[in-house]
């Protein structure tokens, strides 16, 4: 079983990401990690913190000389913007003269949207920043690290993950499901939104300029696709074993996502079943030998199994909680009506926030993949995988 944690706060000294379970021997490309981190800080809106990082994952422990070694592999990201917060989020008792950054006063004025208010009442806390901390969607810097981790070890059975955006407040790409694979490959990943059409694009821009120049935010929604994933991950015989449902919660974990659509997603409920199921056809070419698929309104899952096809999940981002002309708010010091805080903050974050779901995709798919094919080494892992494609195209070519 592949599992994972992560620690850090937003302006503590590091994150850190522990992953086990991948198997012994797979080489590890530490440049394309650095590429998701530096991917995952892009996206035209974003704040002025990621100028200041520039976000790199030292490995600790489970790879040896380029390879897995089987045992759990730790991360560390280290917060350059530590040193100015070292006295606010010093972690000993007595902050000591030498300590950098300045003494921020106590955050007290929750913000609408963000986990101030349910998270500081909870845990009991005067200072809304021992929760803002840790809620703050810095974290999944460690996710993306982990996701390009366990990407490779799809990419050893020829999977490979890739997004776009497909709207930003309203403005909106026609038709998401016929932007294909190559497509999305072919996208510039230094692009300002990572949107497949340009003149959208530059609408999209338009918009985030507007709500940037209104002190306020935007939200949108990403698609990450999958391609060249095996047929029969996840499973239809336990609603926990579903891989529709544990995308959706994978998904719904990266901070402002709100929902989760698989293939045509919510489009399903209206439309009737001869339009929305995707035909079996005897056809070459597609995602299994001998078997064609038209359309792809699954998503490429049925019954919580991948099916050949594409995999095809959409997210949807709310605006970020940080408004610079701030909402209404109670300040819980002096139970007084005041405007909520303000923290440093982006206007859109919806492209880094699909580079997140691609790393949530890929760990998901690498933990199916290991349950479907076990192995503790990378060859007994490929050689199960080799044996089930054969045993599958068999059976395929008996039947017809
Ligand atoms: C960050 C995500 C956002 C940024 C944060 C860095 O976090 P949040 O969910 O708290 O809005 O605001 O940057 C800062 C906290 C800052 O000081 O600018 C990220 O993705 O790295």
């Amino acid at each position: 079983m592949l599992r994972f944690l992560t620690a850090g706060e937003s302006h503590g000294k590091g994150l850190v990401a522990i992953l086990e379970g991948l198997p012994a021997g797979l080489p590890i490309d530490f440049h394309a990690v650095t590429r998701d981190l530096r991917r995952r800080q892009g996206g035209y809106g974003r704040g002025r913190r990621m100028a200041i990082e520039s976000d790199r994952a030292e490995a600790l422990s489970g790879i040896r000389h380029g390879k897995t070694t089987g045992g759990p592999i730790a991360l560390l990201i280290p917060n350059k913007d530590w040193d100015n917060w070292q006295r606010t989020m010093y972690v000993e008792p007595t902050v000591p003269e030498q300590a950098t950054g300045s003494d921020r006063p106590l955050v007290t004025r929750p913000r609408p949207g963000h986990a101030d208010l349910a998270g500081s009442l909870k845990y009991g806390q005067d200072d809304i920043r021992n929760i803002l901390e840790r809620a703050s969607a810095r974290e999944t810097a460690a996710r993306v690290a982990l996701g390009a981790v366990a990407r490779q070890l799809a990419a050893a059975l020829g999977v490979e993950i890739g997004s776009h955006v497909i709207n930003i407040g309203d403005v909106a790409i026609p038709n998401p499901l016929a932007v294909t694979f190559d497509t999305i490959r072919a996208l510039d990943p230094d692009g300002p939104l990572h949107c497949a059409d340009p003149a959208v694009e530059r609408r999209m821009i338009d918009a985030i300029d507007r709500a940037r120049d209104a002190g306020d935010t935007l939200g949108g929604s990403f698609e990450v696709v999958a391609h060249a994933v095996p047929v029969g991950l996840g499973s239809h015989v336990q609603w926990d074993r579903k891989l529709d449902g544990r995308l959706a919660q994978a998904l719904m974990s990266i901070p402002a996502i709100k929902a989760v659509g698989i293939g045509a997603g919510p489009a399903v409920a209206v439309l009737p079943g001869s339009r929305v199921h995707d035909e079996i056809v005897l056809a070459e070419g597609g995602g299994l030998p001998g078997i064609g698929r038209p359309t792809n309104n699954a998503g490429g899952l049925e019954g919580g199994i991948t099916n050949g096809e594409d995999l095809r999940v959409t997210a949807y981002m709310k605006p970020i909680a940080t408004l610079m002309k701030p909402l209404r708010s109670v300040d819980l010091a002096t139970m007084t009506s005041s405007p909520a805080s303000i923290e440093r903050s982006d206007v859109c974050a919806v492209t880094a926030a699909s580079v997140v779901g691609e790393a949530m995709v890929a760990i998901v798919l690498a933990t199916a993949m290991v349950e479907k094919f076990g192995g503790d080494t990378l060859e007994e892992f490929v050689a199960n995988w080799r044996a089930f494609l054969g045993r599958t195209a068999d059976r395929l070519a008996k039947s017809r």
